[in-house]
């Protein structure tokens, strides 16, 4: 990539790190793809705008959508109507995009300048929290951010059509964790079937809110949306569990596109291609993403991965080995908790899986 002449990323580096930690908000960095183990490495952060006076460089804006090279933003107050302002569409600054991928996500916080009758972003605002995930096999961007900004997490899952998934919720619960972000819990299209039980009580146990909600009848959704009133969420989950009719429910002025599950696959098709922040009444603020088949979960270590189980967490302060893996170890507390059903079989076995994964991929950020 085409690098400015004179920016000197890494020799400003501790400059901006220290200011960063001054201002947060209102000093300008990006959080680039190669972070680890969720810390913002700002020695690779995007620099604010060569010559621009400090501290004059302030949000305006909030990224809706994005493309490769351009962005859909909201403008701040007082800003959508100023005579200068060409309108939402706006250039992406080649210094937030890195190898023609955009660096940005809906959510963004970031600044606007109107040149020559068009809107350019930048800069971005650090985040505050993040839905982040393992870019795609063909994503030359390994840590793809989903939604930015976000204050709940709103893990969709449908009771059939498509089957309920465990394993991609607990994936989602690490992923929150990791971001910072409050996760909730909707288990859709209770018309169809009961929501499975042994569930419901397991992630109320661990302290989930929990949802059961139908677009069809419409029970639920009252209570789902009094949780979302005034706040940034995402919605994330197997594509064609309901995510964006759940939206249309909570809002009907919304007319979002929603399709029918595929027969062939039950699997769902995708019919949101990139993730959109959509405003609906009573200030709730949502990010569809697209369907989610998998979540790789982005920075982690093997051995972290309890961490991110706090029953597992819990137990395995009782193991004989600090090091204990609880998957082959004699005398482990976490195999013996799970035999006497005090840690659910189904969280224990998706914690096995995601620590497997991680072990057999041997990522590139440890
Ligand atoms: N029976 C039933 N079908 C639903 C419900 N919610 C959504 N659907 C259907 O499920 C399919 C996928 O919905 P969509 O909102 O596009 O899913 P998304 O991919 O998660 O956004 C559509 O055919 C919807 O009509 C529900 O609560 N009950
Ligand atoms: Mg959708
Ligand atoms: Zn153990």
């Amino acid at each position: 990539m085409a690098r400015r002449k004179g920016l000197g990323r890494k020799k400003r580096s501790t400059v901006r790190e220290k200011m960063w930690e001054e201002k947060h908000e209102d000093s300008f960095t990006h959080d680039l793809a190669r972070h680890r183990r969720g810390r913002l490495r700002l020695s690779e952060a995007v620099d604010a705008v060569p010559g621009q006076p400090e501290g004059k460089c302030l949000p305006n804006a909030t990224v809706i959508t994005h493309s490769r090279r351009w962005a859909f933003v909201s403008y701040d107050d007082g800003l959508s109507d100023a005579p200068e302002n060409p309108g939402p569409l706006c250039r992406i600054d080649e210094r937030l995009r890195e190898e023609e991928e955009s660096l940005l996500a809906p959510g963004d916080r970031v600044q606007v300048q109107f040149e020559k009758g068009e809107g350019v972003v930048v800069a971005a605002a650090p985040r505050k929290t993040r839905l982040m995930r393992l870019g795609g096999v063909h994503s030359r961007i390994k840590q793809q951010v989903l939604a930015a900004n976000i204050d709940e997490l709103v893990i969709v899952a449908s009771v059939k059509k498509p089957l309920f998934s465990p394993g991609l919720v607990d994936r989602f619960l690490i992923a929150a964790q990791q971001g910072g972000v409050e996760p909730v819990l909707c288990f859709n299209k209770i018309d169809l079937d009961a929501p499975p039980a042994a569930f419901l009580g397991l992630y109320q146990e661990l302290g989930i809110p929990v949802f059961c909600t139908s677009c069809i009848t419409g029970e639920g959704i009252q209570e789902l949306e009094d949780c979302l009133a005034g706040k940034l969420c995402v919605f994330a989950g197997h594509s064609g569990v309901g995510k964006s009719s759940l939206l249309n429910a909570m809002d009907p002025e919304l007319k979002l596109v929603t399709r029918e599950v595929s027969e062939a696959t039950l699997k769902g098709r995708h019919a949101t291609t990139a993730g959109v922040l959509y405003m609906l009444h009573r200030d709730i603020r949502v990010i569809d993403t697209p369907g989610i088949r998998a979540l790789g979960l982005w920075g982690l270590s093997a051995e972290e991965v309890s961490l991110y189980f706090p029953e597992i967490a819990t137990e395995s302060l009782y193991c004989k080995f600090r090091n204990c893996t609880h998957i082959h170890e004699k005398n482990c507390a976490v195999q013996k908790a799970v035999q006497q059903g005090v840690i659910a079989r189904a969280r224990y076995e998706s914690y096995r899986r995601i620590r497997s994964g991680i072990e057999a991929m041997k990522p590139d950020w440890l």
